[in-house]
């Protein structure tokens, strides 16, 4: 039997949607609130009487139920306007919730909706109530993008997303809202403790440069950066290198693109300063991971890496992994060319929508690393989009409750410990350094350096054998 959710209800409308099946949709959208604004057996499947309640809620998620038993739908984080614009929306996703949740985010954003006054559709690929009747529409050919030839925005195949039963028994519009974390306005326990004060960041700091490996034949820990595209692997880099260098620098090319935008190996050195000395880590970028097999980086070329045969620069091709020269790869890499530490990249408002594709590359990967028995851990970030009251102020990051369960549930996915979870928030948008973000940043490098200790510790002394 369902359960229906009487604090769904808004004027005396009922949801379809169990308990279960709105937390899984919530894990989809983050920290939010749903509303329900229309239900087509009450309000009727008539354009006009979505339009009339649907129209100017800002984002939304429709839920369709079809006779099969498949609940579906899509969402939309720009109004409903009946503007007769093709919407441009990043946001906008595909999603079912058949036993787990599977989500088809829109390929770029472009015609993630035609917004006009017939019923919704989503990248005029799928239509909901079509016709004004109980039914869901998939137009097959590749439609117009507007924007250079013709692409469809998402790629689903209906067979998955409805068991290609296009008969609707119900169709529900809900009004998405951030939800206020009531609990972070009651001066509450942080679960961690952090000093936010100069002092700290400045103990920090000369922390990380005195440190020295605990073998004498590395003299730079090398830190491997692991994570899906767009994760804010080369921001983590660029945020470091910006609080030794006491400004904001981008060395390392950060931004958004459909797949990685670093597609070359780097290490990264990062100086104490302008004419300051190395300091004693050195961060390596990869290329971003992706869902499907041949695209991304490759966990064959992972393995080369952890091992300290792949050279900086190296570019990356997905399709052939990376040939060490013969003579290289017959000997084993010395200590101190291979990698000490094993970062994951995450960020904290995806976790949810990480697909299993992608959830089993990183088993896998993680797999890998723990046969080599190299340190790892789990760098969270983007800890500001995810939580609004961490942006507003980074303070607030360990009593946010939402934070948290992000935290648990990063664990979980990955399978590593809570305590090997570390938040942070890198520089993106700011021109100037500042104190709450750098004592994040610099608490995750020392905790790298530990971790680097704790791998050097284990293999070091054979390792180092001839000395
Ligand atoms: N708000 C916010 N934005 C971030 C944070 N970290 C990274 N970004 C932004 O996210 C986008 C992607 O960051 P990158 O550092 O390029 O990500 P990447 O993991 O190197 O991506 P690929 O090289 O493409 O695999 C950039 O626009 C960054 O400015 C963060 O902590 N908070
Ligand atoms: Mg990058």
């Amino acid at each position: 039997m369902n359960k229906m959710l009487g604090n769904l209800s808004l004027n005396s409308l009922t949801s379809n949607l169990t308990e279960k099946k709105r937390k899984q949709l919530c894990g989809l959208l983050g920290n939010v609130e749903l509303t329900l604004l229309y239900k087509a057996s009450v309000h009727g499947y008539d354009a006009s009487a979505f339009h009339q309640r649907c129209d100017r809620q800002g984002p939304t998620l429709l839920v369709a139920y079809n006779l099969s038993g498949y609940i579906f739908g899509g969402y939309t984080s720009v109004d409903y306007a009946q503007s007769g614009q093709h919407i441009i929306d990043e946001k906008a996703f595909l999603f079912n919730v058949q036993g787990g949740a599977l989500c088809i985010k829109v390929n770029t954003g472009c015609n993630a909706r035609l917004d006009d006054a017939r019923a919704p559709n989503f990248g005029q690929q799928l239509y909901f109530c079509y016709n004004n009747q109980p039914v869901v529409y998939h137009q097959g050919q590749n439609v117009y993008c507007g924007y250079g030839g013709k692409v469809n925005p998402f790629n689903f195949n209906p067979a998955t997303l409805y068991g290609n039963d296009s008969q609707l028994n119900e169709c529900e519009v809900y009004k998405v809202e951030q939800k206020k974390d009531p609990q972070i306005s009651v001066k509450m326990k942080p679960w961690r403790n952090v000093q936010w004060t100069e002092k700290r960041r400045d103990e920090l700091m000369k922390m990380i440069r005195n440190y020295k490996p605990l073998t004498t034949s590395v003299s730079r820990v090398r830190i491997l950066m692991i994570g899906p595209v767009g994760a804010g692997k080369s921001s983590f880099f660029n945020s470091i290198n910006s609080i030794f260098m006491g400004r904001i620098t981008s060395k390392a090319m950060s931004g958004s693109a459909g797949t990685s935008l670093t597609t070359q190996f780097r290490t990264y050195p990062v100086k104490d300063g302008r004419e300051g000395k190395p300091l004693p880590f050195v961060l390596c970028d990869t290329m971003g991971l992706e869902e499907q097999s041949g695209a991304g980086l490759d966990i064959d070329d992972i393995s080369i890496i952890l091992k300290g045969h792949v050279p900086d620069r190296y570019k990356f091709n997905p399709t052939t992994p990376f040939q060490p020269d013969e003579q290289k790869a017959s000997r084993p890499a010395s200590l101190q060319e291979k990698i000490h530490c094993v970062v994951y990249v995450i960020d904290a408002t995806k976790i949810s929508l990480m697909s299993s594709k992608l959830e089993e590359k990183l088993t896998a990967i993680r797999k890998k690393v723990n046969t080599l028995g190299i340190a790892q851990i789990v760098l969270m970030t983007k800890v500001d989009e995810a939580c609004p009251l961490v942006e507003e102020d980074l303070q607030s990051l360990y009593v946010s409750s939402y934070i948290k369960t992000k935290v648990q549930e990063v664990s979980s996915r990955l399978g590593v410990p809570v305590s090997c979870v570390l938040p942070v928030k890198n520089y993106s948008q700011e021109l100037e350094l500042e104190l709450n973000c750098d004592v994040l940043l610099l608490t995750a490098i020392q905790q790298m350096l530990n971790f680097a200790d704790d791998y050097l510790d284990d293999v070091g002394p054979v390792e180092d054998k001839p000395k």
